[in-house]
C-alpha cells in the first residue's frame, strides 16, 4: 500500500500557529543550510552566484521575471530550494534497479522518491519484469522506435510536456511529434493556466501577460487575485514593494490570508532583514472559494454607476470608443446584477466591495495578477473575461503601470507554449512550420491532458512519453489516472529525478535521465547554452554552470534527437544531428518559424535578452477577428456548497515545487514534519462537530460516481473563509474527480473540490460521523 493511504504516516507531525512575514533572512539560511551540508561551500557559491545573471542560469524553478537591474545575488529561498535539489551531487546508483522492484516502490512517498538523487543511466522495463535494468542509449531509443513506428496511427502516441524545458528542447520536441504525425501533446499548462490563455485569446488577442517588469513600480494599484506569492513567486514580493514604495497600493483578494501578503522582509536589504518588513498588502478581502467573478462583476457595475452619476468623467471613453466592443451589452447586463447573489458568492460585506471599488477608481494605472486560486475553478474562463472588462472600463491595457498580468507557474511553461508545445496550436504556426520543413504537418487538434487520461482509460492511446513532469501525481483523480497509465503499452519518462511516473508504468517502461538546466552542456566539446521566456514574454539565455553530475546524461535536446532520428530516419530530411551539435542551428529555425524571433540568435546574446512583441502592450493592437478587444457578458453562476459540505482546495505547501516535497514542512502557516493535515475555519469545525487536532477522512463526492477518499488527516483550525478546506496537492488529488473541469479550457478543478469530514477514531478506525453516511 502506498503510504498516502497508511493509517498514520507522519508520526512526528507538528501543528503551531501561521506566520505573518514571510522571506527575510530566515528563508534564504533555511535554503542554504541543507545545500551547504551536500554540496559544500564552493559549489554552492558557484550556484548562487550564478542563479538568475546575465551568464548563469535561468532558476528553474518559477516563471517570475528578472528585474533589468540585477542584484549580485539574484535569487530567492524557494529558487535556492529548486537549485539545490537539481544540483544534488548525490546519484541514484546501478544496483538501485536490482535491489528495488516496482512493486517495492510503489509503498514509497514522492519525498522519499526524490530524496534518492539524480539519475544517470537510461533503464528499461521489459512486459512482465517488476523491475528497470540499465540500458544503452542507442538501445533505449531502438525500442521506443520500435514500438512507436508499429503503431497503427501516430495518434496511438501521446508526447507531455513539463514547464521546465527549454526553448530549444521544447521546438525540437514538437517538431519531433508533429514529423511523427501527431498533435497529441499535452502539458502541464492544461492543468495550470490554460483557462487564462483561452480567456485572454478570446478578448484580447493574445494568450499573455499585457505588463513588463518595470510596469510593477510604476502602478498605482496590483490586485493580486488567487495567488500565493511568498511561497510560489517569491521575488515577485520585491517588485510589489517598489510598487509600494512609489505610492502603488497593493489589495490581496484570497481565501486564504497568505503570509507573504501581510508583512515581507526583503533579503536583499539590510533594511528588510533587520527591520519588521514592509507589510505589503494595504487591503486583504478574504472571498469564498469561486466567489472571485461575482466580486470583479459588482466592482465593475460600481464603475458604471459612478460613470452614470458623473458622466464622461469615470470611464475611459477615448480608449472604450478605439478599441473595445460589448460596452452596451455589458452595461444591461451589469444593470440586473444581483447584489444579494454577489454577496452569498463571495463572503464578503457590500462595504468591502464598494471600499475595492473605489480603490480602483482612484488609480489611473491599474494591473491585475492571478494564479491557480483563478484558473483551476469551473469557471474559471469567464472569470478571467471579467478581469479583462473591468481592465478595459478604464483603459487600463496598454499603458504603462497597468495591465492583466497572469503569473504563470514553471520557469519556461510560457516558452514551451510559443516555441508549439499545444494540442491545439494555431493555423498560423502549423503552416509556418509546414512552409520550413516541407512535410505535411497534421491539423486535427490533438489531445490535452484529461483527454490523454482519457484516451488510455479507452486504449485509444498506447504510447505516453514524457518530457519532465510528473504526469499522474499531477492530474487529478490519481487512482483512475494510475490505472489508465497501467493499461499502456509503453511509457517513456525523460527526467532529472525519480517520481510516481517512473513507477506507475505501461506494461514496458523507460526512463531518460537528462541534464538539469544548472549544468554545463557540452556537445562536440562546445558549451551550449539554451533560452527561456518568463511570465512577462521576456527571453533569455541559461548558460549552465557546474559540471554535470555524472557521465553519460544527455540534454533534452540530445534525447529528441535521437528520438527523432531512431524513429523517423531519413524521412523528412530534418538535419536532427546538426541541431544536437549547435542550438545556433535549432535558433535560427525558431527565427523562421516563431514571430518575434527574427533575430533569435543575435537578440539573446545581448545582455538580458529581449521581449516579445506584445499586440495589446505595446500598441493596443487586439489580434482578434474584429481588432478590438472584445467586452464579454458572462452569467453569474456561483458554486452552492451542499448542507455539510466544505469546498476544498487543493494547494501547495512551501516547501514542494509541485509534485517535489522539499522538506514535510509548511513553515507560514506552522506546519513541521507532516502533510496530512487539513485546513478548515474553526466555526466549520464547531459547526460540524469537529475540533482541531481531530482525524478525519476526507471523501468527496461527485454525482453518480462512488466516493473518494483521502484517509486519515489532521485537522487544523485555520482563518480560511467558512465553508473552505484546503489540503496540500499532491496527496489530496485522489479527491479530484476527473470529470470535474472548467468550462472551455478542461482544466482540472482543484480549487473546488466538495468534500465531507468524516471523523475516525484512535485506532484509525471510522467513528462514523452521521454526514453522508
Ligand atoms: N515554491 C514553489 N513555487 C512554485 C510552485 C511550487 O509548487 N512551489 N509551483 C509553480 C506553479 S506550476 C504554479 S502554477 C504556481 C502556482 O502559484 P499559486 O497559484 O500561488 O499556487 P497555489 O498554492 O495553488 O495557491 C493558490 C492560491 O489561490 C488561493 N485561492 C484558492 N481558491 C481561491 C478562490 O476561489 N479565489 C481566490 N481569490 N483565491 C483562491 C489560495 O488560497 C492560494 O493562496 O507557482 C509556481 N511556483
Ligand atoms: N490537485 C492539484 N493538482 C494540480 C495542481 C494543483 O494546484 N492542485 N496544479 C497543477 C499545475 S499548476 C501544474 S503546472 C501541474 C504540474 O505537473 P508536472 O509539471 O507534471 O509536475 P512537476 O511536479 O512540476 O514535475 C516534476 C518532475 O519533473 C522532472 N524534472 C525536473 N526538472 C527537469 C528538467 O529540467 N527536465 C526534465 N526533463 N525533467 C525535469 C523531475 O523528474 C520531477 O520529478 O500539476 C497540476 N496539478
Ligand atoms: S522568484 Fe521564482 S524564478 Fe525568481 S529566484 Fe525565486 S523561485 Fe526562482
Ligand atoms: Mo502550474
Amino acid at each position: 500500500m502506498d503510504d498516502r493511504t497508511t493509517p498514520d504516516p507522519y508520526p512526528d507531525l507538528e501543528v503551531g500557529p501561521s506566520k505573518e512575514w514571510a522571506v527575510g533572512a530566515p528563508g534564504i539560511l533555511h535554503a542554504m543550510e541543507p545545500a551547504l551540508a551536500r554540496m559544500g561551500l564552493s559549489r554552492t557559491a558557484r550556484l548562487a552566484l550564478a542563479i538568475n545573471q546575465k551568464d548563469g542560469f535561468d532558476c528553474m524553478s518559477c516563471a517570475w521575471p528578472d528585474p533589468s537591474h540585477r542584484n549580485r545575488l539574484e535569487f530567492c529561498e524557494n529558487g535556492m530550494k529548486a537549485t539545490t535539489w537539481e544540483a544534488t551531487p548525490v546519484t541514484v546508483p546501478r544496483e538501485f534497479w536490482a535491489e528495488h522492484s516496482l512493486t517495492s516502490l510503489l509503498d514509497r512517498s514522492e519525498y522519499w522518491l526524490g530524496q534518492q538523487g539524480r539519475l544517470t543511466e537510461p533503464v528499461h522495463k521489459r512486459a512482465g519484469s517488476d523491475h528497470y535494468e540499465p540500458v544503452s542509449w542507442p538501445e533505449a531509443f531502438r525500442i521506443i522506435a520500435d514500438r512507436l513506428n508499429g503503431l497503427e496511427t501516430p495518434d496511438r502516441a501521446a508526447f507531455y510536456t513539463s514547464g521546465r524545458t527549454s526553448n530549444e528542447a521544447a521546438f525540437l520536441y514538437q517538431l519531433f511529434v508533429r514529423a511523427f504525425g501527431t498533435n497529441n501533446l499535452p502539458d502541464c499548462s492544461n492543468m495550470c493556466h490554460e483557462s487564462t490563455g483561452t480567456a485572454l485569446t478570446a478578448t484580447i488577442g493574445i494568450g499573455k501577460s499585457t505588463v513588463h517588469y518595470d510596469d510593477f513600480a510604476k502602478a498605482d494599484l496590483v490586485i493580486v487575485m488567487g495567488q500565493n506569492p511568498g511561497t510560489n513567486h517569491p521575488r515577485m514580493l520585491t517588485a510589489l514593494e517598489e510598487a509600494k514604495r512609489h505610492g502603488g497600493r497593493v489589495v490581496s483578494v484570497n481565501v486564504l490570508p497568505e503570509a507573504g501578503l501581510i508583512r515581507y522582509k526583503n533579503p536583499q536589504k539590510v533594511r528588510g532583514l533587520l527591520g519588521r518588513g514592509t507589510p505589503i498588502a494595504d487591503r486583504f478581502l478574504q472571498i469564498r472559494s469561486g466567489g472571485d467573478m461575482a466580486l470583479l462583476q459588482a466592482v465593475s457595475k460600481r464603475v458604471l454607476d459612478a460613470e452614470d452619476a458623473a458622466p464622461g468623467t469615470v470611464l475611459d471613453h477615448d480608449f472604450l470608443d478605439r478599441h473595445a466592443d460589448g460596452l452596451e451589452a455589458f452595461r444591461a447586463h451589469l444593470a440586473e446584477l444581483d447584489e444579494a447573489a454577489v454577496l452569498a458568492a463571495t463572503g464578503l460585506a457590500t462595504e468591502e466591495i464598494d471600499a475595492l471599488a473605489e480603490e480602483y477608481l482612484a488609480a489611473d494605472r491599474v494591473i491585475i495578477t492571478w494564479a491557480m486560486g483563478l484558473t483551476q475553478h469551473r469557471k474559471a474562463v469567464p472569470t478571467i473575461r471579467e478581469i479583462v472588462n473591468l481592465l478595459l472600463l478604464r483603459g487600463n491595457i496598454g499603458k504603462p503601470g497597468a495591465g492583466a498580468s497572469p503569473i504563470r507557474g514553471h520557469s519556461n511553461v510560457q516558452g514551451d507554449r510559443t516555441m508549439g508545445i499545444w494540442e491545439r496550436m494555431p493555423e498560423r504556426f502549423l503552416a509556418a512550420l509546414e512552409a520550413e520543413f516541407d512535410f505535411p504537418v497534421p491539423r486535427a487538434h490533438g489531445a490535452d491532458a484529461l483527454q490523454t487520461v482519457h484516451g488510455l482509460q479507452d486504449g485509444a492511446i498506447d504510447v505516453f512519453v514524457a518530457m519532465g513532469g510528473n504526469f499522474v501525481a499531477a492530474i487529478s483523480d490519481t487512482d483512475a489516472a494510475e490505472a489508465a497509465m497501467r493499461g499502456a503499452k509503453l511509457t517513456v519518462q525523460v527526467s532529472t529525478k525519480l517520481n510516481r511516473s517512473h513507477v506507475v508504468t505501461g506494461e514496458e517502461a523507460l526512463i531518460l535521465p537528462t541534464l538539469g538546466r544548472t549544468e554545463i552542456d557540452l556537445q562536440d566539446g562546445r558549451p551550449q547554452f539554451v533560452s527561456v521566456e518568463d511570465s512577462v514574454c521576456a527571453v533569455h539565455a541559461s548558460h549552465g554552470a557546474i559540471p554535470p553530475v555524472a557521465d553519460g546524461l544527455r540534454s533534452e535536446v540530445a534525447i529528441v534527437c535521437g528520438l527523432a532520428e531512431a524513429t523517423l530516419g531519413e524521412r523528412h530530411g530534418i538535419p536532427w544531428a546538426e541541431f544536437e551539435h549547435d542550438y545556433d542551428r535549432i535558433r535560427e529555425r525558431i527565427a523562421r518559424v516563431v514571430p518575434g524571433f527574427e533575430s533569435f540568435n543575435e537578440d539573446v546574446r545581448r545582455e538580458g535578452g529581449f521581449v516579445l512583441p506584445n499586440g495589446p502592450r505595446d500598441e493596443r493592437r487586439f489580434d482578434t477577428p474584429s481588432g478590438r478587444a472584445i467586452i464579454t457578458v458572462n452569467e453569474l453562476e456561483h458554486l452552492e456548497r451542499p448542507p455539510g459540505r466544505l469546498i476544498l482546495q487543493t494547494l501547495r505547501s512551501h516547501d514542494q515545487f509541485n509534485t517535489t516535497i522539499y522538506s514535510l514542512d509548511d513553515r507560514y502557516r506552522g506546519i513541521r514534519k507532516g502533510r496530512d493535515v487539513v485546513f478548515v475555519h474553526p466555526d466549520d469545525l464547531a459547526e460540524l462537530g469537529l475540533e482541531d487536532g481531530q482525524r478525519v477522512d476526507v471523501v468527496s463526492e461527485w454525482p453518480g460516481e462512488p466516493d473518494r477518499r483521502l484517509p486519515n488527516q489532521r485537522l487544523v483550525a485555520y482563518p480560511t473563509a467558512r465553508g473552505c478546506a484546503a489540503a496540500y496537492y499532491p496527496e489530496a488529488n485522489v479527491l479530484v474527480p476527473l470529470a470535474s473541469a472548467a468550462e472551455v479550457s478542461n482544466t482540472p478543478v482543484s480549487k473546488a473540490v466538495i468534500v465531507r469530514l468524516e471523523a475516525v477514531g484512535a485506532d484509525g478506525t471510522d467513528a462514523g460521523t452521521a454526514a453522508g453516511r
